[in-house]
């Protein structure tokens, strides 16, 4: 595929659309077709947002056919494999995770940022008549309360009515330096006990190294062998995410719109947004929102312990996501803080995923340094819920020519926007189409 030269030009529309329509396997998009050939749940959050303005009905396919792998306790997994794929096609493939819990969709056992009620709810908007007759949003709105009931429930590990993640590729953004300290603590699976597959298909300096990959391995394995029983569980690892907390809050504030629009009473969507944004707020410290680990030793006699809130001194694009969420607080220093030499909105491409001044950060590895074209999107919001369009405005211009001068890479430096991972990526496509619209 040639890149086209303008980002206005209708030819980006054009390959933005290709993109999608090469990516779709008839009920779902695969994110990339070498790296990652099943279906993702936040990726098919995203690609539903851009997918509704090339076809209506197949965002609603895509968002419907994700929810099928909806476990019993209200859970969306991460992945949801597809059989017409080889078992060993990805690693860890079905075979590792051991989770067929519903139906025959065999599924992995985590998951991910739950950007789902606002994908429906978008998907919805697109073709409101149409979406109501065919009964979409009454079909989506009990498994997305269940799936915000599992979250709200089963993850509240730290008591204080924020979700906690167990595993680094639940927070979407797999070898962030956010996650480094917690990580250090978990003994690798031995290297020799599993075969990579990532590697195959992008350059081993862009993808999180084999020690990472062991620890992933290992905490997966912990979780599975326990029934991905929360309960019961010995999580090693166990961090209240900004990034992940802040979405939930936005897809209970769409949640609401869904309630309304039913005709149901919104209240408890709003009242529990209102809950979340305030212990939210437990987060935010010098300007930014951090991680808290859970899992933190407590200080050593003679030591002083880093934050009194546990809190992850490592900064990254995490921390500015919950702008999009409305009406918060903290958003004129947050703004402050992305405009400044940390993250250096309108200086540098896009968005970094880790502070540019800070020690790990590595421009070309993955989610430790590259701007990323979905964090750039709910920037983008955020900018535009916070009143600061000009800002928004730049950050789109910038991020479609990046998807058009890449062919829609999957993240790039921030400094060069040289493209890394993979190309005719589907988020990186639709969310273009969706800026585009
Ligand atoms: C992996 C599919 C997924 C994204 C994640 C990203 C990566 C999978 O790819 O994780 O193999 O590391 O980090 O956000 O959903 O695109």
């Amino acid at each position: 595929m040639t890149a086209p030269g303008t980002p206005e030009a209708p030819s980006l529309r054009q390959a933005a659309e290709r993109v999608l329509l090469g990516n779709w396997t008839g009920h779902s998009t695969v994110p990339s077709h070498s790296l990652y050939p099943h279906q993702w749940s936040w990726d098919s959050a995203f690609i539903a947002i851009g997918l509704r303005h090339l076809s209506p009905r197949r965002a609603q396919v895509e968002l419907e056919s994700l929810f099928g792998s909806q476990w019993p306790d209200g859970r969306i997994p991460h992945i949801s494999f597809s059989p017409a794929v080889a078992r060993d096609a990805y690693f860890p493939g079905p075979d590792f995770w051991q989770a067929k819990t519903h139906g025959s969709v065999e599924t992995s056992g985590i998951v991910q940022p739950p950007v789902h009620a606002l994908a429906v709810w978008l998907t919805h908007q697109a073709d409101a008549r149409e979406s109501a007759r065919r009964g979409f949003l009454a079909r989506c709105y009990p498994k997305l309360v269940a799936w915000h009931r599992y979250l709200r429930t089963c993850r509240d590990l730290g008591g204080r009515g924020l979700v906690a993640i167990v595993h680094p590729w639940e927070s979407g953004m797999d070898n962030s330096p956010a996650w480094d300290d917690a990580l250090a603590r978990i003994t690798p699976a031995p290297l020799d006990s599993f075969t990579r597959r990532d590697t195959d298909h992008a350059s081993t300096d862009d993808r999180p190294t084999d020690l990472d990959y062991g620890r992933y391995v290992q905490l997966a394995a912990t979780y599975r062998d326990h029934g991905y029983d929360d309960a019961r569980t010995p999580f090693g690892f166990a961090l209240e995410d900004p990034c992940f907390n802040a979405l939930l809050i936005a897809s209970e504030h769409a949640l609401a719109a869904i309630a309304q629009a039913l005709g149901l009473d919104p209240d408890r969507h709003l009242v529990a947004a209102e809950q979340l944004t305030s212990a939210l707020a437990t987060l935010f410290t010098e300007g930014l929102f951090h991680a808290r680990d859970l899992r933190l030793p407590p200080p050593q006699a003679g030591e002083v312990a880093a934050t009194s809130a546990g809190l992850v001194p490592a900064g990254s694009v995490a921390g500015l996501v919950p702008l999009l969420v409305p009406g918060l607080l903290q958003a004129g220093e947050l703004l402050e803080t992305a405009a400044g030499p940390r993250f250096r909105l309108g200086g540098v491409r896009m968005v970094p995923s880790y502070d540019l001044t800070g020690p790990a950060f590595e421009a070309g590895r993955y989610w430790r340094g590259p701007s990323w074209f979905n964090t750039a999107w709910l920037i983008h919001r955020g900018l535009r819920e916070h009143g600061r369009t000009a800002e928004a405005d730049a950050l789109r211009n910038d991020l479609l020519a990046l998807a058009a001068g890449t062919d829609f890479a999957e993240y790039v430096d921030p400094y060069t926007g040289e493209p890394r991972g993979a190309r005719t990526f589907s988020w990186t496509a639709a969310l273009a189409l969706d800026l585009l619209s």
